[in-house]
């Protein structure tokens, strides 16, 4: 069954896409030849003056949408204290090595994330299937990133970049925190 959330982000994506086809078609009616031809050419000059300002908008765009997100970038909340548990987690085509299976909540964790081959991600999901933590796996690094679980239960670990014909199945099903 499809929750309000879920149906909140399908009807988004089909207006998105709904302006996505619009604006592309606007764009080639703009170009077609027909126009050109009866000397309804493009106004260059007004063009120009317009220029700077199509700068302003883009500009203006992306500090509103930084603005919006770059709070919940993982920097504000990662802190340099000792940790009171280490995870290792490896990627390896297709599953994860986990080790340990299981902390506790509230405790202070940190993933410490790397791969024995190619390129995967640890997507780290909740008990309610909502995605908490996304880490590079990379063959050579090893990426740490702490988190503090609130809540008891099993969570999953997802590979989220592409790895090869086993992607879809490479997760580990039960990583526990306990109360
Ligand atoms: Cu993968």
């Amino acid at each position: 069954m499809m929750t309000s959330l879920g149906t909140g982000i399908a009807v988004g994506y089909l207006i998105f896409v709904a302006l996505g086809l619009i604006i592309s078609f606007a764009v080639l009616w703009s170009t077609r030849a027909g126009r050109r031809d009866k000397g309804q050419g493009v106004d260059v000059e007004r063009a120009e003056k317009a220029e700077p300002w199509w700068g302003v908008f883009v500009v203006g765009l992306l500090a509103i949408l930084l603005g919006l997100t770059i709070w919940r970038a993982p920097w504000f909340t990662e802190n340099d204290d000792p940790k009171d548990v280490q995870v290792q987690v490896t990627g390896i085509q297709f599953g994860f090595l986990v080790q340990p299976t299981q902390v506790k909540a509230g405790e202070d964790v940190e993933f410490n994330v790397t791969s024995k081959d190619v390129n995967h991600a640890m997507g780290l999901y909740n008990p309610q299937g909502q995605m908490i933590m996304n880490v590079e796996a990379i063959p050579g690094y090893t990426i740490s990133r702490s988190y503090r679980f609130t809540e008891p239960g099993t969570y999953e670990i997802r590979c989220l970049e592409f790895c090869g014909y086993k992607h879809h199945e490479m997760i580990y099903p039960a990583f526990q925190v306990t109360a």
